[in-house]
């Protein structure tokens, strides 16, 4: 039984990263973020989170607040973070499987892409109990053992110890099938200093820890899914348009502003990222892209 989780430094190649993943459905990346993006972040979701309302769940905690549209409330911040090469890259290579399929007698390679599906700011005030041991691709009702829909992120704004709610994760949970049901006794703390960051595919139990000091534990989740899923947040609605044209096309595409291969997402047949600069009257005047299904 694997009780410590692995630490990697944001120095360590991808092979390593996605190594541990594979092996043990979690690894902490040390100093994920630089000082600059921590500090920047603290500053513009602390205020957001401070006036948040408590939830009135038990799942989601009533000493816990979250914040969501973190891309709009931290577009700078918050694309530093999703375009970590470390958790882009684990995201590419675990999720972006090629496939195939049949076209008549044509025999077509495809990809799907990722997307941000989720993003999240959450503060566990002291009291907060242990949250419900979870496998948060359960929203895509996806069924294990086998391969990932999801790569998630929780990257800590302040220390997490045991004692202040660091998430608890069960290693090796992603390659148990869906009859078997999680306890706390499996699970391991991920205690690491802010500015780091735990990642886990979407099929790995985990939950938050129970904070029993008198300081609120700071945190931020992202989650990349599959493109041919529907996003658990929606990014098109959650992030203004005024927002998206100001951030680099990658991030663009990854907030959904782009079609999952071979045509999902498309707007009058075309790019949906060609929306954000043209009309949609411009749009169905192009010629139509080549579409493989037509
Ligand atoms: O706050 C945490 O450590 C975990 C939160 C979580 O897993 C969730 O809300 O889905
Ligand atoms: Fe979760």
């Amino acid at each position: 039984m694997v009780t410590e989780l692995t630490h990697v430094n944001r120095a360590a190649p991808l092979d390593a990263v996605v190594g541990a993943l594979e092996r043990d459905g979690a690894v902490i990346v040390e100093d994920f973020v630089d000082a600059e993006t921590l500090v920047g972040l603290r500053a513009d979701l602390g205020s957001g989170l401070e006036a948040a309302g408590y939830s009135e769940s038990g799942y989601d905690g009533q000493k816990t607040k979250r914040l969501s549209s973190l891309f709009h409330r931290s577009p700078r911040h918050m694309t530093s973070v999703v375009l970590q090469p470390q958790f882009l890259g684990a995201a590419r290579r675990l999720l972006q499987r090629p496939t195939h399929m049949w076209i008549g007698k044509v025999r077509m390679d495809v990809t799907p892409s990722i997307q941000v599906s989720f993003t999240q700011a959450i503060r566990i005030d002291p009291g907060q109990g242990r949250q419900p041991l979870h496998r948060d691709d359960a929203m895509h009702l996806w069924r294990h053992p086998g391969p990932p829909c999801r790569l998630q992120l929780m990257l800590a704004l302040t220390d997490f110890t045991a004692a202040n709610g660091a998430t608890l994760v069960i290693p090796g949970s992603h390659h148990w099938d869906d009859e078997r049901a999680p306890t706390y006794a499996e699970t391991v703390p991920a205690v690491m200093p802010a500015g780091s960051a735990l990642l886990w595919p979407g099929g790995v139990y985990h939950g938050g820890g129970a904070n029993t000091t008198a300081e609120s534990r700071h945190s931020l989740s992202v989650a990349l899914d599959l493109g041919n899923l529907r996003q658990e947040e929606n990014q098109y609605l959650a992030v203004p348009r005024e927002t998206v044209q100001q951030l680099p096309e990658e991030v663009q595409r990854l907030l959904g502003w782009d079609r999952c291969p071979p045509g999902l997402g498309q707007v009058e047949t075309q790019d949906p990222l060609l929306l954000l600069e043209r009309t949609q009257q411009e749009l169905s005047a192009r010629p139509r892209g080549a579409n493989p299904l037509s």
